[in-house]
Order: structure tokens, then sequence, then C-alpha cells
């Protein structure tokens, strides 16, 4: 694939092929961990997606590490990473430190635009999916990993938690036994292990990892994009109650204002007539 850079950020990539975006968390010297600026430019790269409707679908990475002078393939293949979570070392009291010193929990933001974009999400998980990077994997609609990708929570370990989608839709996907054992035990699972749960939909080699992500999407780029959105939001509403129904209403009403019945109501009021609701038989 050939990918044109949509904008320069600092610590992520946003690039665009073919109506298919890729973000890319491009901090490999700590295994992709995110900092502030990584969340921010995350829901900048989401909100600028979301805008575009020549994008249909949405990949989501983190960044390869180069290979090292004498270091063998299989050494620099257990290095690879998706995200291993927040960045330790910005970690403080009340959350990551951001530049100007306030304590911020802003991945909670980009799980959500996750969440509610209307286009498909697929986690394109290249090696680590630790801690706060394991949850970004859960929230995207799809996850593609590559052989050598490695899964799990490290929470308990390291003086955190994700009580929210990260546990209670993890438990969904893996059920609830297994959920209460990556989140107790704090292990690291394989990427067949993985497939195996349910949490992941397909495991390739590394080298296949992008072909197979992008012939997913060119996949989904051929059916109802209509359709697709209103899928995910009806399959989000049946866990996320009425803020769910909400999302998946909103959907409704658009589809709605697309209708001669809706724009009679409008019609009808600016030229201060009665509405003709005759025109519009209900089917049953
Ligand atoms: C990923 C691991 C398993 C890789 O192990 P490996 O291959 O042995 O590499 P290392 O030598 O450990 O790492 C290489 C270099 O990268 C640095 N590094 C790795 N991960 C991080 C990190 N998360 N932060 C900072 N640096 C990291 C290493 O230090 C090393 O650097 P050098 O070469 O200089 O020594 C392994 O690295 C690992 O286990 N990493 C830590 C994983 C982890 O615990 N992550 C944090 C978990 N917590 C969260 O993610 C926060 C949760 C969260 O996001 C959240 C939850 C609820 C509500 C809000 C939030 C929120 O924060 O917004």
């Amino acid at each position: 694939m050939e990918w044109t850079s949509i904008k320069t950020f600092r610590e992520i990539l946003l690039e665009e092929s073919d109506g298919i975006a890729k973000i890319t968390i491009n901090r490999p010297r700590v295994r992709n961990a995110f900092t502030p600026t990584t969340t921010r430019e995350l829901s900048e790269a989401f909100a600028i997606v979301r805008e575009l409707s020549r994008i249909r679908v949405v990949l989501l990475t983190g960044a390869e590490t180069p290979h090292r002078e004498g270091q063998s393939r299989e050494e620099w293949l257990r290095e690879q990473a998706f995200c291993s979570g927040g960045d330790m070392n910005v970690k403080g009291r009340g959350g990551y430190i951001d530049e100007e010193g306030t304590p911020r929990l802003s991945v909670l933001d980009v799980q959500m635009q996750i969440r509610r974009l209307p286009k498909p999400v697929i986690a394109m998980v290249n090696g680590f999916a630790i801690g706060g990077g394991h949850v970004l994997h859960v929230m995207c609609d799809l996850t593609i990993a590559s052989e050598n990708a490695r899964f799990g929570q490290t929470g308990p370990k390291v003086g955190s938690f994700d009580a929210g989608f990260g546990s209670a839709y993890l438990a969904r996907i893996v059920g609830q036994k297994k959920a209460r054992e990556i989140w107790f035990m704090c292990r690291q699972y394989s990427a067949a292990e993985a497939e195996r749960m349910g949490m992941v939909n397909k495991v390739v080699p590394y080298e296949e990892l992008e072909t197979e992500c992008v012939a997913w999407a060119r996949h989904m780029m051929e059916l109802s994009p209509l359709a697709l959105r209103m899928i995910k939001m009806g399959l989000n509403a049946e866990l996320d109650g009425q803020a769910g129904i909400q999302q998946l209403a909103g959907d409704c009403t658009a589809l709605y204002y697309m209708l001669d019945e809706a724009q009679e109501g409008g019609k009808a009021f600016l030229e201060k007539r009665k509405p003709n609701w005759d025109k519009f038989p209900l089917v049953p």
C-alpha cells in the first residue's frame, strides 16, 4: 500500500490510501506507550477521519522498531508493539501528566471515539497489546494480529486498572471467567490464545498483517456503509444503556431526515399549512 500523510503529528502518524485511514502510534522506543500528547493527537486523528467522507475504514496500529545491528529476526519480532498502555514515565498523581503539568486520563476519550465512530475500526496488532494498549484493541470493531503479538493486562501489577470498557466490555467478548483471569493474573497471552478466546478475528504472519487488514477493509468497503454503521451502533446500544440508545436513535433520526415524510413536516411549518401525512402510508 502507498500511504499518504493526512496531517503531521508529533507522536502518531495519520495516513490514508484508497478510502482507508491508518493511525499509527509512533513511539516505538517505549513499545508505543501513550502520553497525554499521544492521546490528544489520537483524538484529533479520529475526529479528522470521522469528518472525511472518503474514509470508509480505519486501521489502528503501532510503529515498528528499526532492526538493530546483529539482531536476529526473532529478537526483532519479539520487541514489536501495538501499544504498551500509559507511559509510566509521565504517570503521576491523578493521571498521566501533560506538558503543562495537568494529570490526564484522556485515553478514555479515545476509547469513546472509537466506539462511536460511524465507520469500522480494525486493530492491526503487530506486537504487544498490553495495559491501556490492550484496551484500545478491545475497543476496535475487529482485531487482526500477527503471530508474534502478545496480549495482556498489567494494571494490578503496576498500580492502575480500567474497570470500564477494558473490563466490562472485555468480559462480553471473552466471558466473565476469562476476563477475571486476564485482570487478576496479569499474564500474557499469545495471538493464537487470544484468537481462541474470541478477542482476535484472525492471526497471520507478521509480513501479511497489513495486507490482511487492507483486504478486510476493502471487503467491508464493498458493503453498504450505512448498514455497517447501523449494525455497529446496534451492537453498541445493547451494551451501552441510554448512551448507546442515544447514539442509535441519533442515527435513526439522520435516516428519518432523509425521507420525504420528515421534509413534509418542516415544509408545512414554513408554508403555514397542516402537514399532509396521508402521502406517506405506514407499511405494516
Ligand atoms: C510491553 C512489555 C511487555 C514489553 O516487554 P519487553 O519487550 O521486555 O520490553 P521492555 O524492556 O520492558 O521495554 C522496552 C522499553 O520500553 C519501555 N516501556 C515499555 N512499556 C512502557 C510503558 N508503558 N511506559 C513507559 N515505558 C515503557 C521500557 O521501560 C523500556 O525502556 P528502556 O529501554 O529505556 O529500559 C513491557 O515493556 C511492559 O510490561 N510494559 C509496561 C506495560 C504497562 O504496565 N503499561 C501501563 C498499564 N497501565 C495503563 O496502560 C494505564 C491504564 C489506562 O490507560 C487507564 C485506565 C483507566 C482509566 C484511564 C486510563 C488512562 O490512563 O487514561
